[in-house]
């Protein structure tokens, strides 16, 4: 990786890890006032904070974390022209100008609408531009991701892509096509409602489009934490990836899969008819697949690593991992805590199930087990050798003992928060509310004992990131001057060869929207034809 490639790639990540450090700050008030012991200062409303938090870290943190890594990757893997950086800078500053204006908006008081911004919740019009900006910026981004592996693939004509640079590929078509669904919703719904040039807003089709897209993002979220297990984690291991062709096929049906099931966030809103709520969660189960693949995968890979350096018996291979490596001993933890992570998406995606815990903070659990668990301590899993690797820096033994330590601390915050959150959302407890007795109700009562465990778990989460924050800074700037790996495995020497047919882009997009017009367009139809008169804008009592 060159010097300039470098400075382009970490640009993406100090905008992460300041992202990290404000939504995490803004996470540590919110468990704080919830646990009924703290009142915000300076008459800051706890909406205002909240949305800030979902905004920063569900959409700024790992936006900016994956279009740098991901660079980072096909600049590795295919290489990327002067020209092909020079548009990676353009994508960097208008995601950057993006980020920019929506965080002023907030901070202004003036976006109380959450990271979902539902209608008819209203913001300032600037929060609909930044956000807007921030997806053209990604877009940039794909388009210059897509180059680059098409240059490659003209250099190499009838060699297959190296395994990194097709996964990139699939995560960014599917961000692409998921996106136009916000696009679309900001665009032509958002922008000209908040700039009072329509009167009324189609609540359901806004909540639709959202979620068309809202999804597919957190597999694009996920995706780049599947690259890392598949690809990464077995030359950190010693080991070699599993099986080449059973990575590409997970990442292939993950973009068949992702995007057709947006009404499992919507089974209990009315407007859409029951039978398109039944196929749209029949489509999730089938979402479930890729991962149980890459369950096995990770596993099987473990194993055969762990016999290939002597361990015997059912379980000695177990041993064998390197338990002192933080590389793996992060992304590890974060597989662990998928396991229930998982778990909890298949009750949520049930629709009896759903409505037990729907807008219950069993949701917030769910997620902090995934995206705040699984996908980050991954990503802090790669910053540990990225951010060396770029800065032209080593990794030292302090910095691993650190990061274990680190590991730990979010392992069991997270532990306290997210078990907290789950236990008091099975017992009715609402999501996204500030600290209230209900008027004194017995059920609201039984919920404050779990509120204070989510603020011991999410002071230690804050510890945990003032820590890695050090980190960062440390690895940026001061650890000693040396040359870390950037660790691609190679694929066992046995492996089948990958079928040609894997790169049949063609077939894959052809079917994937395909899957999305089948889904889609009868209720959307419906939505659209049905609507009723629209909702005045709600922005009073926030
Ligand atoms: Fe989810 C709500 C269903 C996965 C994130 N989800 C959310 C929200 C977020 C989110 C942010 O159906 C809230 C949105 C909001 O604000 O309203 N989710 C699922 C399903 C899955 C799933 C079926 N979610 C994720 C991932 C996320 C994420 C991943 C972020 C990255 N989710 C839902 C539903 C809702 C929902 C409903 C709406 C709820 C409502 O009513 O509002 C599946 O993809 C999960 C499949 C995963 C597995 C686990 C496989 C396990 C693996 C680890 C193996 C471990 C190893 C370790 C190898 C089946 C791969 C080795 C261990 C040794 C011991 C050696």
């Amino acid at each position: 990786i060159t010097k300039p490639e470098a400075k382009l790639y970490l640009s993406f990540m100090y905008v992460a890890f300041i992202s990290l450090f404000i939504g995490g700050l803004m996470g540590l008030l919110q468990v704080l006032v919830r646990s009924g012991d703290f009142e915000l200062p300076l008459g800051i409303g706890y909406y205002q904070i909240l949305t800030l938090h979902g905004v920063i870290l569900a959409l700024v943190l790992t936006t900016f974390f994956i279009i740098g890594f991901q660079y980072s990757l096909l600049g590795k893997t295919v290489g990327m022209s002067d020209k092909q950086r020079k548009l990676g800078w353009l994508s960097f500053w208008t995601m950057t100008i993006g980020t920019a204006l929506t965080g002023t908006a907030i901070l202004l008081g003036e976006a109380n609408v959450l990271y979902t911004f539902y209608a008819p919740l209203k913001a300032h019009p600037i929060f609909y531009i930044g956000l807007a900006l921030v997806v053209v910026g990604s877009w940039i981004s794909a388009f210059v991701n897509w180059h680059q592996v098409y240059v490659w693939k003209k250099a190499h004509p009838g060699q297959k892509t190296p395994l990194l640079a097709f996964m990139v590929t699939i995560n960014m078509i599917m961000w692409v096509i998921c996106s136009i669904g916000v696009a679309v919703a900001v665009l032509v719904q958002f922008i000209p409602w908040s700039l009072g040039y329509a009167e009324t807003i189609n609540v359901l089709l806004s909540r639709t489009l959202f979620w068309y897209f809202g999804h597919p993002l957190v597999y694009f979220w996920l995706l780049p934490a599947y690259m890392a297990w598949y690809a990464i984690i077995p030359k950190i291991i010693g080991g070699k990836i599993f099986s080449d062709s059973l990575a590409r096929l997970s990442f292939v049906l993950f973009l068949f899969f992702s995007i057709p099931v947006g009404f499992h966030h919507q089974l209990t809103e009315p407007g859409i008819d029951p039978t398109w709520k039944f196929i749209q969660v029949v489509l999730t189960f089938m979402v479930i697949v890729p991962s149980l693949m890459t369950a096995f995968s990770m596993f099987a890979m473990f194993e055969t690593t762990g016999r290939k350096q002597g361990a015997t018996g059912l379980f000695d291979w177990f041993k064998k991992l390197p338990w002192k490596d933080v590389r793996f001993v992060a992304p590890f933890v974060g597989m662990l805590a998928f396991i229930p992570g998982g778990a909890g998406g298949i009750i949520n995606a049930s629709h009896q199930l759903n409505t037990l815990v729907h807008n219950t903070i069993w949701v917030t659990g769910h997620f902090h087990l995934t995206i705040a668990t699984t996908v980050l301590l991954t990503f802090f899993g790669i910053a540990y050798w990225l951010i060396p690797h770029l800065t032209g820096r080593k990794l030292t033994p302090k910095i691993h003992k650190l990061g274990i330590y680190q590991t730990i601390i979010w392992a069991v915050g997270m532990l306290i928060m997210s078990g907290a959150m789950h236990i008091q959302g099975l017992l009715g407890g609402p999501r996204r509310s500030s600290f209230s007795e209900y008027g004194g109700t017995e059920q609201a009562a039984e919920w404050v004992g779990y509120q204070t465990a989510q603020a011991v778990g999410g002071t230690l989460l804050f510890i945990g990131i003032v820590l890695m924050v050090y980190i960062f800074v440390d690895l940026i700037a001061f650890a000693p001057k040396g040359e870390e790996e950037y660790p691609i495995a190679e694929e066992e020497e046995d492996a089948q060869p990958t079928p040609q047919w894997m790169e049949n882009w063609k077939l894959w997009i052809g079917i994937t929207i395909a899957l999305i017009l089948f889904a889609y367009t009868i209720p959307m139809i419906d939505i659209i034809q049905n609507a009723p008169p629209g909702s005045p804008p709600f922005d009073g009592i926030l």
